[in-house]
């Protein structure tokens, strides 16, 4: 509990946080500390290079995979995530592509000027009496909250309140893939699932069939956006209308059919959750 909580810590500072790290003839579009960076020519390759190099060896920059092209011989891509202390920094990704060892090209997103103090405010002992009843799932949500909050101009609307209704699909589509990140996929207690507060034994809602779960105010949950709530209560629907684009998310990954419209799609697989986890994660 205490990594996950921290990785997310570490996140929210990343994102809101200024500084600029690669002073090189590399294009680089800087954000609010987000920079998105493409280098192809070969001066700004190589200074590029280095400094991954560098950032590699000091742990800052991790590869996560590395995948030779298959109809190319000696070409291969490194796709790597940017650490800070120790912790994955949300939302990175870096590609570098190479021709038989030599740099080709590099592209991406990383944080810069990331200051934040990643020693946990809580023991094991005392987030355990703070958290000890909730999910994982639920806990994340609470704190993607606070990305989406400064990341994100999705404040309320009158009814059918869709920008709410977004904010906190982002939530449970967040919670979800930091239990799947953690856990171990599977049903029950302490495994990974597309259920939200399972773990609290308040099943709150789900993903993967919205409608499984049943509610007070519209019975079964909308699962499309023909079912959308368009009344006054849950601040215009909120929580409501969220399972419509959580159920996005779980069609994305593992595929399957949208109960209201009959439409069933392939999904991209478990193995490759990342790329869709990625469309969400990305400010
Ligand atoms: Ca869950
Ligand atoms: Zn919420």
């Amino acid at each position: 509990m205490r990594l996950w909580r921290s990785r997310i810590i570490a996140t929210i500072a990343a994102v809101v946080a200024v500084a600029l790290l690669f002073q090189t003839p590399v294009e680089v579009q800087e954000h609010r500390g987000r920079q998105t960076i493409s280098a192809v020519d070969l001066s700004g390759l190589r200074e590029v290079d280095t400094a991954i190099d560098s950032r590699l060896r000091a742990g800052d920059l991790r590869t996560y995979r590395t995948r030779a092209n298959a109809f190319l011989p000696g070409r291969r891509s490194e796709r790597l995530l940017q650490y800070y202390q120790g912790i994955p920094v949300y939302a990175t990704d870096l590609n570098r592509q190479s021709d038989h060892g030599v740099t080709t090209s590099v592209f991406g997103t990383l944080f810069t000027g990331i200051d934040v103090d990643t020693t946990p405010g809580l023991s094991a002992e005392a987030a355990r009496t703070v958290f000890g009843d909730l999910a994982l799932d639920i806990v994340a949500h609470e704190l993607a909250h606070g990305v989406t909050h400064f990341t994100a101009a999705l404040g309320d609307t009158g009814p059918p309140n869709e920008p709410g209704a977004i904010n906190e699909a982002f939530s449970d589509i967040i919670g979800t893939a930091v239990e799947f990140y953690v856990q171990e996929s599977g049903t029950g207690l302490l495994r990974a699932d597309y259920l939200l507060g399972e773990d609290a034994d308040v099943l709150i809602r789900s993903l993967r069939d919205p409608q499984e779960i049943a509610n007070v105010v519209t019975g079964p949950y909308p699962d499309h956006y023909s079912n959308l709530y368009r009344g006054p209560l849950d601040r215009g629907g909120v929580h409501l209308n969220a399972p419509i684009l959580g159920h996005v998310y779980y069609l994305a990954i593992e595929g399957g059919t949208n109960r209201t419209s009959g439409q069933s799609v392939a999904g991209v697989g478990a193995a490759n959750r990342l790329q869709i986890e990625r469309i969400f994660f990305l400010l």
